[in-house]
């Protein structure tokens, strides 16, 4: 039987409200179904607006077997190119960062300008048609300091995100942020395992003692139920809603991205050690508000935010391969906050450096596990693990409806 077939099959006979069968976590025929079907067509978030301020500053990614690069181009415009050469497929960008006023392949030269034409090529035959080899595009889209791409022939309609995103993102201001520290840890384990442990805190008390110091366990805080009824988090959405900061849980017609805010616990106001500002100035608007909590928005399969008044954690999940997960952390201040002034970065990343670390763990030893024959999926709670019930089902349907369409054959 083929990987589609067994993959369809694994699918429709899935029990409702257990983990998926051992495949789907380690095999690598599944793994790059998984690539083709999710990775290689859906919006990924890549990195923020900030980290290419200037024109010809940018980075690069790697997606699967796509390298990417994204560039803000002269008029201030983030594109996104394959970065991959038009002369013989050298990667054009190969440091992942840079600054650059034309993009050169260090193969033989060939240099693109910032919007991808080929600019020049050396030697070539006369009557050499430079406008036919620029850079292949990639869709590349940014909201509220986000920039997300998509590797599909025809993306999926970007407007209904950013319709969401964009009210709450706004007075958090993070086009006017900077980067105080990042970190790239790889945990081995599947994707899915990562996002799996993301979405229920089910596991905060015995393993993140310092979260737990400011982080709410509730499941109405992770999940994705009973927000609604539970009466600490209406009280927060009146009081931000009312000084003019969306705030109550809003999610996707097909469950892929959600925002809400949420308060933390008792009078913390960020992700510390005492649960004080760790910086000083604040990277969100002023607003009628003393305490804001966080700011929570996922967007399946790349990222889980945390935006607080004075910094904002973001995180970047790119799967590697079957059995291992780049997970990249980066912490936002605002541009004019200096460091050992304003804050002590020691400070501002010790909660998420330690939570990374045991997520890290967790994730590594539930792979362990899964990986023994004797695995079974096994009953999530519904309680504290409806999150996880819920992306599993995202998952689960996006897989089979596009299994089912046929598609193209396995690239
Ligand atoms: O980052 C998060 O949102 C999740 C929720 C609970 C555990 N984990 C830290
Ligand atoms: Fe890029 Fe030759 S492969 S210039
Ligand atoms: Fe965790």
């Amino acid at each position: 039987m083929d990987a589609r077939t067994e993959m369809l099959r694994m699918i429709r006979r899935r029990r409702d409200g257990f983990s998926l069968e051992q495949p789907f976590y380690i095999d690598p025929d599944f793994f790059r179904l998984d690539m083709e079907l999710v990775w290689y067509r859906d919006w990924l978030f890549v990195g923020h607006d900030c980290e290419i301020a200037k024109p010809g500053s940018f980075f690069t990614v790697q997606v699967g077997d796509y390298p990417v690069v994204i560039v803000r181009d002269r008029e201030g415009r983030i594109r996104a190119f394959h970065n991959s050469c038009r002369h013989r497929g050298s990667r054009v960008c190969n440091a992942e960062r840079g600054m650059s006023a034309r993009l050169v392949c260090p193969y033989h030269q060939w240099t693109y300008d910032l919007d991808g034409k080929l600019l020049f090529a050396r030697q070539m035959a006369e009557g050499f048609d430079k406008g036919a080899f620029g850079l292949k595009p990639v869709a590349c889209e940014s909201v509220g300091g986000y920039v997300f791409i998509c590797l599909a022939d025809e993306p999926a309609d970007f407007a209904p995100f950013r319709a969401l995103m964009q009210p709450y993102f706004a007075p958090h201001r993070l086009t006017e942020a900077k980067i105080a520290h990042e970190s790239t840890i790889v945990e081995k384990g599947n994707w899915k395992l990562v996002w799996e442990n993301n979405r229920e805190c089910y596991h905060c008390a015995g393993n993140h003692p310092e979260l737990c110091k400011t982080f709410p366990e509730a499941p109405t805080v992770t999940g994705v139920n009973g927000a609604e009824s539970d009466p600490e988090m209406l009280d927060h959405w009146a009081k931000c809603e009312a000084a003019g900061l969306p705030a109550r849980f809003r999610i996707d017609a097909a469950g892929q991205y959600r925002a809400t805010r949420a308060p933390l616990l008792r009078d913390a106001v960020s992700y510390t050690m005492t649960g004080k500002r760790a910086v000083r100035k604040s990277l969100s608007a002023q607003v009628a508000v003393e305490r804001i909590g966080t700011l929570m928005l996922y967007h399946y399969p790349t990222t889980w935010n945390h935006i607080l008044d004075d910094h904002a954690v973001t995180f970047r999940v790119l799967p590697i391969s079957a059995t291992e997960t780049a997970v990249t952390t980066k912490w936002l201040v605002h541009k004019d906050a200096i460091e050992g002034v304003d804050y002590d970065l020691a400070e501002l990343i010790h909660v998420w450096t330690e939570t990374n670390d045991q997520d890290r763990r967790i994730v590594e030893e539930n792979a362990f596990g899964i990986k023994s024959p004797a695995y079974e999926p096994g009953p999530y709670s519904e309680l504290h693990e409806g999150g996880v019930i819920q992306f599993v089902d995202w998952y689960a349907r996006f897989i089979e409806s596009r299994l089912a369409e046929g598609g193209k054959p396995a690239l």
